[in-house]
C-alpha cells in the first residue's frame, strides 16, 4: 500500500511517521507514507498556496493551482483507489472506513490549512471527506496522522498476533473490557478471580458482559447500533 499525503505544513507530519506501528510497517515495506510539501508546487515567488476568499469572511484558504498540479502530477504516476480531504464539515471517520480503506492499493491525503479550500478542488479532485471528530483543529494534518495509523495498522502482516486488531474495541462495535497484567495483587488491587480462573469460556463471557456494560454506560449510541445487529 502507498498513501501520498500534501500539507502546506509538511513539518507536522513527519516525526509520528517515524516511530512505533507506522515505522516497522513502513521498513517491513508493508506501506510506503510519502509526504509533499504544497508549496513545492506553487508557481507564486513567494511559494504562496492560500488567497483571500471572493465574498468576505475571515481566513485564507488554499488555492486551486498547487493543489491541482500536485495532484495531477501523483494520479499521472499510478492509479488512486481515493483522493481524501481533511476537513471538519465532512462525515466523521468510523472503524469501518478505517477498515475499507486498509484493503486500499493508493491513498491520496490533501490536509486542509486556514479557513478551507477552494470548492473547485473538493468538486475536482476529491473523492472522500473525512471529520476526525466535533472540535476544530488548526489544519488536517493530525486528522491525516489519525486516519493514517488507523488503515496502516489493519494492513495483514503489520500488527503481530499479540497485538491483532480482530479483539480491537470497534471490531465488533463495543468498547473494549478491562484488562489487567501481573501481578495479581498490587498493592492489595486485586484482579478480578474470573481472569485467573483458567476458564476460557467463562473468561470470554465476562468480556463481552463487561464490554455491553461500559458501552451501555459511556457510549448509548454506539450500543444501540450493537443491539440491534444481534
Ligand atoms: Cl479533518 N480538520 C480540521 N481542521 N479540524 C478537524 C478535523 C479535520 N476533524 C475534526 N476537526
Amino acid at each position: 500500500m502507498r498513501i501520498d499525503i500534501i500539507s502546506a505544513v509538511p513539518e507536522l507530519l513527519s516525526s509520528p511517521l517515524e516511530h512505533s506501528i507506522i515505522k516497522n510497517a513502513r521498513n517491513k515495506q508493508h506501506v510506503e507514507v510519502c509526504i509533499h510539501n504544497l508549496r513545492d508546487y506553487s508557481q507564486d515567488k513567494h511559494r504562496k498556496v492560500d488567497d483571500y476568499p471572493f465574498g468576505g469572511g475571515a481566513g485564507m484558504l488554499l488555492t486551486p493551482q498547487p493543489v491541482f498540479d500536485c495532484i495531477n502530477k501523483l494520479k499521472g504516476e499510478r492509479k488512486y483507489d481515493e483522493v481524501i480531504f481533511m476537513t471538519p464539515d465532512a462525515p466523521v471517520f468510523a472503524q469501518q472506513d478505517a477498515n475499507r480503506l486498509s484493503l486500499t492499493e493508493n491513498l491520496i491525503i490533501l490536509c486542509g490549512h486556514y479557513k478551507g479550500i477552494d470548492q473547485r478542488i473538493r468538486e475536482e479532485l476529491i473523492t472522500a471527506e473525512f471529520s476526525i471528530g466535533d472540535y476544530v483543529l488548526s489544519g488536517g494534518e493530525l486528522a491525516a496522522l489519525v486516519l493514517t495509523d488507523a488503515i496502516v495498522r489493519l494492513i495483514p502482516g503489520v500488527l503481530g498476533d499479540s497485538e491483532s486488531a480482530l479483539t480491537d474495541s470497534f471490531m465488533d462495535g463495543l468498547l473494549d473490557a478491562p484488562h489487567y497484567t501481573r501481578p495479581a495483587n498490587f498493592r492489595g488491587l486485586e484482579v478480578p478471580e474470573v481472569l485467573r480462573s483458567g476458564d476460557h469460556s467463562k473468561v470470554a463471557k465476562w468480556k463481552t458482559q463487561q464490554s455491553e456494560e461500559k458501552t451501555k454506560k459511556l457510549r448509548p449510541d454506539l450500543y444501540d447500533i450493537y443491539l440491534n445487529k444481534q
